[in-house]
């Protein structure tokens, strides 16, 4: 099925006539070009983006190229009315084995200070529309944080999560120290980050880091079905529920509980909360149109 899944994101991203050289180069429905990542619609509406993190022989090391290329493609899904979510997967092997090592060995700490090093990370958390990650296999290091900048995590039962740049005498760069924490508390996110090691899947389902465990060829299909699931709402009010979830992170549950009764009452001026009650009281289905 992830074979099927990877042949019909090829086929959808990159035309069969492209010379060997450019064979790497993917464009998007939308004409841009990538070289690390397939970048597609899904869904029977074809609502939900679909990015599939492509450096399969380097487990999908999240190389400075890369990164860029998947800010990129969020961006094109953000300006694209059509996408109400985005599924961000990565291969059976590995969803990503972490920052590219290679690329950071010769780095001095002038030129990651200076250079304000990976700042551009931060992307896939400051996204208005839902992201859903679909994982399989390796999430390290930076593939676990950027996981965690995702809203939603399904893993496939044979994911590893883990935080193991103490290793490589670092430390998490990218969130994996707070979201972590947040997510399955003190004492399993020190003693990931303190040793390396890595939690299986069902762990990771059990400490509430992921929200659902699918066999490894189907959780893809489910992250997708997910995402047209949320696709099918007002995009506009997913976005204020997404901004009012996110505000439980940043703020005191008094100011949390402010946000969420604003946003609230903000619903109440759009054209989608009255056709939504409208629509259950005449007991018919609701026809958003986001505004
Ligand atoms: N970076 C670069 N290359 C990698 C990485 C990586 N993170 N992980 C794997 N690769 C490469 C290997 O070098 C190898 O390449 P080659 O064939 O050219 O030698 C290829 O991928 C396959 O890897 P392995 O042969 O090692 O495959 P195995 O199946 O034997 O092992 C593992 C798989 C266990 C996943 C192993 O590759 C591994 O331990 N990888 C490193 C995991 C790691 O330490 N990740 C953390 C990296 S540091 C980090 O993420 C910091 C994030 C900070 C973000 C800051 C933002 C501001």
């Amino acid at each position: 099925m992830a074979a099927l899944c990877r042949a019909a994101v090829a086929s959808l991203c990159a035309p069969r006539t492209l010379p060997s050289a450019l064979a790497a180069v993917r464009a998007s429905s939308a004409g841009a070009q990538y070289q690390h990542i397939l970048v597609g619609k899904k869904g029977e509406k074809e609502n939900v983006g679909f990015i599939q993190l492509n450096r399969t022989k380097a487990l999908n090391a999240l190389c400075d190229a890369l990164m860029r290329e998947l800010g990129q493609a969020l961006d094109e899904f953000e300006n694209d009315p059509a996408v109400g979510a985005i599924v961000l997967t990565g291969s059976e092997k590995a969803f990503a084995a972490g920052a590219d090592i290679k690329e950071m060995e010769s780095k001095t700490f002038q030129e990651c200070y200076a250079g304000n090093f990976l700042s551009h990370w931060n992307r896939v958390a400051t996204a208005k529309k839902p992201v859903i990650a679909a994982v399989n296999g390796y999430a390290l290091g930076g593939g676990c944080e950027l996981a965690m900048m995702c809203d939603i995590i399904y893993a496939g039962d044979k994911a590893q999560f883990g935080q193991p740049e103490i290793l490589l005498g670092t430390i998490p760069g990218a969130g994996g120290t707070q979201r972590l924490t947040r997510a399955v508390g003190k004492s399993l996110a020190m003693e990931m980050v303190l040793t390396g090691d890595r939690i299986s899947a069902q762990e990771a389902k059990a400490n509430g880091l992921v929200s659902k465990v699918y066999p490894a060829s189907q959780v893809v299909d489910e992250a997708i079905r997910c995402g047209e699931k949320i696709a099918s709402n007002s995009k506009l009010i997913t976005a204020m529920a997404k901004e009012a979830v996110n505000g439980a992170f940043e703020l005191t549950l008094a100011e949390g509980n402010r946000l969420e009764k604003h946003l609230f009452h903000a619903t109440f001026s759009t054209i989608d909360r009255k056709e939504g009650m409208s629509a259950f009281v005449a007991k018919r289905k609701a026809n958003f149109t986001d505004q």
